[in-house]
């Protein structure tokens, strides 16, 4: 029998699909992972044993160590987050933005992106000035196909996930992205249908090439919880604030009220106000949480 190594991109009713050598096997599973409790999660890195090449149908023996893993749309090793929210309609809410931000920080996915789409709606350069020191900003129009081959080169060979609020367009995108994939439903007419299912949208690796890259769309939602974070770490999941942790005068600073802050120091320098408001507000809703 032989065995590949492959990639879990979608599961239907028990089964499993794995990508591998540039096929795809329904697989099931061994009866060991039952026993124990694992459940294969889609991005997993698996192996598996194939049971017959010609209707690619194969067993999963194996499920590799997993680098990161998502909630909400739940997958495992991401290697990209694409923040995705609108110029316009709906409008950028900045708390949401750093939220995202930061649940993708406590994750540890390296390559965070922001996508604003809908730039032909509106001009929006705030963005650029507050996050692009910090992270890759991209400015899309799904509606009129621009900066997609940009934002695609940026994705090429890597597994992504768009997530973002409701109605920014990340399906659109991923229409545009995807030209010749299936095409995804948009629109408020395929968020009613959803509401109504009161079904959790199937989480699947969408294969945008053959070289590997693969995008998640993500069922948009409007908040978040941060509660899981524990609230030393919060520091560590605003990137810009990494220069500065270690300059304060007292160890355990919180970066809240204490005196010789080195990080309050930055505020206005090389950290802008507006993110540290956030974060203050970020930490005082964790203090309050129980
Ligand atoms: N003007 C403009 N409208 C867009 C653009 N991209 C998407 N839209 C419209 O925005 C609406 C929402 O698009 P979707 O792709 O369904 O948004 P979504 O983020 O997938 O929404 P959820 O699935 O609910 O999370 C649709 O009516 C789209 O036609 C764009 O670049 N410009
Ligand atoms: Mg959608
Ligand atoms: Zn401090």
């Amino acid at each position: 029998m032989t065995t590949k190594k492959g990639r879990l991109i979608k599961g239907i009713g028990g089964l499993y699909y794995v990508a591998a050598d540039g096929f795809v096997y329904e697989c099931g599973i061994r009866g060991i992972f039952r026993k124990k409790r694992i459940i294969p999660t889609i991005g997993d890195n698996v192996e598996i044993s194939v049971q017959s090449h010609d209707d690619k149908k194969a067993v999963i023996d194996k499920i590799l160590p997993r680098r990161n893993s998502l909630i909400r749309p739940k997958v495992v090793n991401i290697d990209c987050a694409v923040i995705t929210f609108a110029a316009k309609s709906p409008d950028i809410n900045f708390d949401l933005l750093d939220k995202f931000l930061i649940l993708a920080e406590y994750q540890k996915i390296e390559d965070i992106v922001i996508c604003i789409n809908k730039c032909d709606l509106n001009n929006e350069q705030k963005i650029k000035e507050i996050y692009e020191p910090v992270y890759s900003v991209y400015h899309v129009s799904a509606l009129e196909n621009e900066g997609i081959d940009e934002l695609m080169s940026h994705l090429k060979g890597k597994v992504s996930v768009l997530a973002g609020p409701s109605g920014v367009g990340k399906s659109s995108l991923i229409n545009r992205l995807i030209p010749n994939g299936e095409q995804r439903q948009t629109g408020e007419i395929s968020r009613k249908i959803e509401r109504g299912k009161h079904t959790t949208r199937q989480v699947e690796l969408l294969k945008a090439d053959d070289e590997g890259t693969y995008i998640v769309d993500s069922p948009g939602f409007t908040s978040l919880s941060l509660d899981m974070i524990p609230i030393d770490e919060l520091q560590f999941c605003f990137r810009e604030f990494l220069p500065y942790l270690g300059n304060c005068r007292f160890n355990d600073c919180r970066h809240i009220a204490e005196p010789d802050c080195g990080l309050k120091a930055e505020v206005g320098k090389n950290i802008s106000p507006e993110r540290y408001e956030r974060f203050v507000s970020v930490y005082k809703s964790l203090e309050n949480k129980y």
